[in-house]
């Protein structure tokens, strides 16, 4: 129906104003939308005179409706602005987590051939070495950052028209192993799926939220920016999460999302408690399972009841605690509205009520398929036009959904989505490493950490080889912190490795530092 921007920022909003003027109040546009750390302000309307700025920029650069823009820079709010010129131009944002190297960028670079490459200055040669060759242009973002003013455009900001299936932003969900996964995600999916949060987390123009979460993740980005945006929230714009400026920033908000990670880590403060929670009315934990204990330790020392959400980025959200109800530990909740979601087995007929099958989802939320992939789309939606979400749960009478495990190899720590895999080649690609086993065991703050069990061609391999190759192909998040090394790896009569041995026999790997 619309380019997803008129919802963020109304054309009333969108008066031009320059980012580095205080804002007024006599209109829609000086309402704060986002709040710095040094309580700077980037209201609804600078925001758009800022976006305005970003989509005369990337015209100059040649950016053109349903181009790939591909972006990999720090959190920052001019980063904010240039999301939203992207999709104002029409042009498709790809974001990249800011820790990839060279060589991740690259692969993802060659698969979704961007018109443009947005960096951080820092980089811009690094990535200008790997964007050339592809035949790709490089701009740095610009000099605006988390202190420094941002000139804001001329004129309006001009938001290209755009229908519910046109492409909005390509999310990439695998790593670099084979084929790269890029889900697309249209104008469309992304409204649905913010309105349907809007409604059922009831966020109001007067709700404060804290956003520590990284902006290139749809928690982040599509999650927690687009409902606030959406319902003329303030943001409090935080460039990470550190514990000491999320409890500063809590007294004066409403609302926190975040991984699970985020709340172990306030339970670890001494004295984090109810009363800097005063002004709070919900904490939303999602992108990796919550821990019963975790959320009843939260509830005991805060008064507050964790809200568990469940989602992937094929689909945006997907089920929710209530808002109002019985939030359940160790369940994810119910369909959200406009959102059906139904347990498999494996024979592709419907679960009986609480047996475990696979999570399948449908509804104008789930995305159109994985780019360039039409062999992986045909095989990964149900004719009836169900996405097979690769999440194993079960279903109880009342339609809660309880999820119990993954039947992809996959490891989630601190909310980030890890492929053992990849992991495995590099390791693989070493000199004198015969094998190896990439796994996932529990991890206090991380929820899982990543461990490597070796197999040497004869000595042990220097720890030094190793880390080198990770280090020149692998974001540092996806790096082995425990290296174990055996005379050969478990394998079933079929010959396939068997992780779950492993994973019990290495469950202490980060109690017991090996
Ligand atoms: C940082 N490190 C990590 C992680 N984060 N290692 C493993 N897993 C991680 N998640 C490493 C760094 O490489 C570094 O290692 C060291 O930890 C410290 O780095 P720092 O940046 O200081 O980390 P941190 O501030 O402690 O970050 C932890 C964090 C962060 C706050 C949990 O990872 C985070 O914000 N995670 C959120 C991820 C997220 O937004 N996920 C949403 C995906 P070294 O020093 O050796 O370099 S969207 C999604 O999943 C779906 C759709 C959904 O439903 O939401």
């Amino acid at each position: 129906m619309a380019n997803i921007v008129t919802s963020l920022l109304p054309r009333s909003d969108v008066a031009a104003a320059s980012v580095d003027e205080p804002a007024d109040e006599s209109g829609a546009g000086s309402r704060p939308a986002l709040v710095l750390p040094d309580d700077r302000r980037w209201s609804y309307g600078q925001l758009a005179a800022r976006a305005a700025w970003h989509r005369q920029r990337l015209e100059a650069d040649g950016v053109t409706p349903g181009d790939r823009v591909l972006v990999q820079v720090q959190k920052s709010p001019d980063a904010v602005a240039a999301y939203l010129g992207v999709l104002a131009a029409g042009a498709v944002f790809v974001p990249l987590n800011s820790g990839y190297t060279d060589v991740e960028v690259a692969v993802f670079a060659a698969d979704c051939a961007p018109r443009l490459l947005l960096c951080d200055p820092q980089r811009h040669r690094a990535i200008e070495a790997v964007a050339e060759p592809l035949g790709i242009a490089t701009r740095p973002l610009g000099a605006a950052s988390w202190s420094a003013p941002a000139p804001a455009a001329d004129r309006r900001l001009e938001i290209e028209e755009r229908g519910d299936d046109d492409l909005a932003a390509i999310v990439y969900t695998s790593g670099t192993t084979g084929r790269s996964k890029g889900a697309m995600v249209s104008h469309g999916n992304l409204r649905v799926n913010a309105e349907a949060l809007v409604a059922a987390w009831a966020i109001r123009a007067d709700d404060v939220l804290v956003h520590a979460l990284p902006i290139f993740h749809v928690h982040g980005l599509f999650v927690a920016l687009h409902t606030l945006l959406m319902a003329r929230g303030q943001v409090l714009f935080l460039p990470r999460f550190e514990a000491a400026a999320v409890r500063a920033a809590l007294p004066g908000a409403t609302l926190l999302m975040g991984v699970p990670t985020f709340y172990t880590r306030l339970l670890a403060e001494p004295g984090f408690g109810a009363e800097e929670c005063s002004s709070m009315r919900l904490f939303v934990s999602g992108s990796a399972p919550l821990l019963a204990s975790t959320h009843r330790e939260f509830t005991a020392r805060t008064g507050h009841r964790i809200l568990e959400r469940y989602g992937m980025s094929e689909t945006g959200m997907i089920t929710s605690n209530p808002l109002d109800g019985e939030r359940t530990p160790g369940t994810v909740g119910f369909a959200l509205p406009g959102v059906e979601v139904r347990v498999v087995g494996d024979d592709g007929a419907a679960a009986l009520t609480g047996e475990v099958g696979e999570v399948e989802v449908r509804g104008a939320n789930v995305f159109g398929g994985y780019w360039a992939m039409p062999e992986k789309n045909a095989t990964e939606f149900r004719p009836d036009g169900f996405f097979r979400t690769g999440d194993l749960g079960s279903l109880d009478g009342d339609g809660r959904l309880t999820l119990v495990g993954r039947s992809k190899d996959l490891v989630i720590s601190g909310g980030y989505n890890i492929h053992p895999k990849e992991i495995e080649q590099v390791l693989d690609g070493v000199e004198g490493v015969a094998e190896s086993a990439v796994i996932g065991v529990p991890h206090d703050d991380l929820g899982e950490g990543v461990v490597a069990v070796l197999v040497a061609e004869g000595e042990a391999v220097d720890r030094v080889l190793l880390q080198a190759a990770l280090d020149e192909s692998l974001a540092r998040f996806k790096h082995p912190r425990r290296f174990y090394w055996l005379d050969r790896l478990p394998r079933n009569a079929m010959g396939k490795v068997q992780k779950n041995l492993l994973r019990e026999r290495y469950r202490d790997a980060y109690r017991n530092p090996g």
